[in-house]
């Protein structure tokens, strides 16, 4: 099939899941032509199958802002005519599933028809999506893909509570990829001491995600378990934290990694996951922990909860409940025996979203695309 893909070309989960699903279907001999502002952080370009497109904005003394959705159409459209693709798929519906609107009517124009896949992933519904700056513009969008999907059961309920979708919307939850998570405790010693816990929390540090709150359960749990915590990633939160760190007197104990390219290796020689968040529709950075058989200490918003078992593959908690969380930390950690069984647990959890058990289902998705539009 000739696909192509849409997406973010950053860290965030949404950019790494539309990278990972179209290099997993250019292996498997599909033609992906990626469109990006830039290229995506994990695309590989040298791989066979694998095309990218770059989007070029047309700066003038006239804009204020950069008309970046009409070069997206235009790009969508001179792709899909040059290599006949046969659907496209974005991810992020702001302000992709707009431009790829445009598209379909300009090539519908030509005679071309272009089905049209939205993968709702998260804030593009409850933090921005909804705000009333965006919201007659994403509701129209997702009503006029040809198919949508949203990475778990409660970004599909929050889409039909705040959206007047008359769409179906398909549940496709996100993957991993578990042949990247290999045991190798090699590199432990350059962040740990002997018998030193290692926690570790990967993100955007956006406010979202709540940060301060992840110093704050480690500044707890270090208090009783000898423990470091490394913070990966980078964003607008993280000197905001590490001032934090300092305040508490822990700052020796924080380490930030910044964007870094070790992701797995690193979560593969981790004890502990934190992960807060305010809102989060899925949570793919704790699923890639719960890959590397780390267990999980979460908020229970939106679909954390479909991913973190509360008990089994680590605790949840109220946004904003350090001190529980930090119980759950504590609990899991001071018993080895009981630490193994959550890391075990958390590892067949992740098994259940292994990339090749859910990308049929968007390969589905493309074949219903495509014969509504043919209908
Ligand atoms: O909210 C973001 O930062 C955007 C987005 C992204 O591009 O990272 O994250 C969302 O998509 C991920 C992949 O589907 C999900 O795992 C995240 O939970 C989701 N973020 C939020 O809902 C806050």
């Amino acid at each position: 099939m000739k696909i192509g893909i849409v997406g973010y070309p950053t860290y965030g989960g949404s950019g790494v899941v539309a990278t990972e699903l179209g290099m997993y279907l250019a292996r498997q001999g599909h033609k992906v032509h990626f469109i990006s502002y830039s290229q995506p952080v994990r695309l590989d370009v040298l791989e066979p199958n694998i095309y990218y497109h770059e989007v070029n904005v047309q700066d003038y003394p006239l804009f204020e802002y950069q008309p970046y959705e009409l070069a997206l159409s235009s790009k969508m459209v001179n792709v899909a005519l040059k290599y006949k693709l046969e659907v496209i798929h974005v991810h992020y519906a702001i302000p992709h599933a707009y431009a790829a609107y445009m598209a379909k009517q300009i090539l519908k124009d030509k005679g071309f028809d272009l089905p049209i896949v939205t993968t709702l992933h998260g804030t593009d519904i409850t933090l921005v999506g909804r705000n009333p700056s965006y919201k007659q513009a994403v509701n129209f969008s997702i009503n006029h893909s040809d198919v949508v999907s949203s990475v778990s059961e409660s970004l599909k309920q929050d889409t039909l509570a705040f959206f007047s979708i008359h769409k179906e919307i398909d549940v496709i939850p996100n993957f991993v990829d578990l042949a990247l998570y290999k045991p190798d405790d090699s590199c432990k010693h350059n962040f740990a001491q002997e018998g030193e816990k290692i926690i570790t929390h990967v993100s955007n540090f956006r406010k979202v995600k709540r940060i301060s709150d992840v110093v704050e359960v480690f500044f707890r749990l270090q208090q009783k378990i000898p423990s470091v915590l490394l913070m990966l990633g980078d964003g607008p939160e993280k000197e905001r934290a590490r001032k934090q760190a300092q305040d508490l007197g822990i700052a020796d104990r924080v380490k930030f990694l910044g964007k870094t390219s070790e992701v797995e290796r690193i979560l593969c020689i981790s004890d502990l996951f934190i992960l807060p968040s305010e809102k989060e529709s899925f949570g793919l950075a704790a699923l890639e922990a719960m890959g590397a058989g780390v267990p999980v200490i979460s908020s229970n918003t939106g679909g954390l909860g479909e991913v973190n078992i509360h008990g089994t593959t680590g605790f949840t908690a109220d946004v904003g409940d350090v001190e529980a969380m930090s119980k759950g930390a504590v609990h899991i950690l001071e018993d080895s025996d009981r630490h193994l069984q959550f890391a075990k647990a958390a590892r067949k959890q992740a098994e259940q979203f292994a990339i090749d058990k859910i990308i049929p289902g968007y390969m589905a998705l493309y074949e219903k695309a495509i014969k509504l539009n043919n209908a």
